[in-house]
């Protein structure tokens, strides 16, 4: 076969990956239930992804621009409210898992430790999480509590990739220096996923490349299949 052929499926592959990550996030989604302790969550039904972020990396707007919906994942100002693992479902094999954010700089130390366990016996407990999404605001860059997330991530063998949130804030040329400190970042992360993905919850950007990548992760499952 040649290049050019080979190409061709690689961009019929992509574009088919883009219109069924569309279709997916299109769907009604609905929250299902929000969680404070792990044996209040039932086995996911097919797969699970999960989104993960300090407070006010904007993880609750990136998951209502995703799904086109404006209070799905409620948005607030008000940073470390969401203690719990929030769950959306849809008709689909796809459960989406909001985690509460980390790094709130006022929360207090009961409330730090408890995180901690929800998240630790979460990671480690779900077999059908295919994949956590970290969000990392671009315009700060990696810090130690993204570094703690990851580290634990890597002890657990969950799969996760980095999402660059708020690119709108940036000057242009600026994001790709960031994503490739963060990649460098990676390096020998063993359960990192290679490729950082940029987006704007404001200039609605990299949502399909998300969607896409989301659509990826139930092929590879067997979830869905291209003819
Ligand atoms: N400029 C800009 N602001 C954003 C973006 N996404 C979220 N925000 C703002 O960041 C703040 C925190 O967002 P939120 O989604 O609640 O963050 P969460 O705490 O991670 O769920 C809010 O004031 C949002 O309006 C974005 O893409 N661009
Ligand atoms: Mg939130």
């Amino acid at each position: 076969m040649s290049d050019q052929d080979d190409s061709a499926i690689d961009d019929s592959h992509q574009t088919a990956l883009h219109e069924a990550g569309r279709l997916l996030f299109s769907k009604p989604w609905d929250f299902v239930l929000g969680v404070a302790h792990l044996d209040q969550l039932t086995d996911a039904d097919g797969m699970e992804i999960a989104f993960a972020g300090r407070s006010n990396v904007g993880k609750s707007s990136l998951i209502n621009a995703l799904v086109g919906q404006k209070a799905l994942a409620r948005t607030s100002n008000t940073p470390g409210r969401t203690q719990q693992l929030n769950v959306f479902t849809t008709d689909a094999p796809l459960t989406i898992v909001d985690m509460p954010g980390y790094g709130y700089a006022k929360a207090p130390l009961p409330t730090v430790e408890a995180w901690n366990r929800l998240i630790k016996r979460y990671l480690q407990g779900r077999p059908n999480l295919a994949r956590v999404f970290v969000l990392v605001d671009s315009r700060h860059g990696l810090k130690d509590n993204d570094k703690e997330i990851f580290d634990l991530l890597d002890k657990s063998a969950v799969s996760y990739q980095i999402i660059l949130t708020k690119t709108d804030k940036l000057k242009p040329g600026q994001i790709e220096k960031v994503r490739d400190n963060v990649l460098n970042g990676l390096l020998k992360r063993p359960a990192a996923h290679p490729e950082v993905l940029i987006t704007s919850s404001v200039e609605q950007s990299g949502l399909s490349q998300v969607r896409a990548a989301v659509a990826e992760l139930l092929e590879q499952q067997g979830f869905i299949r291209f003819e």
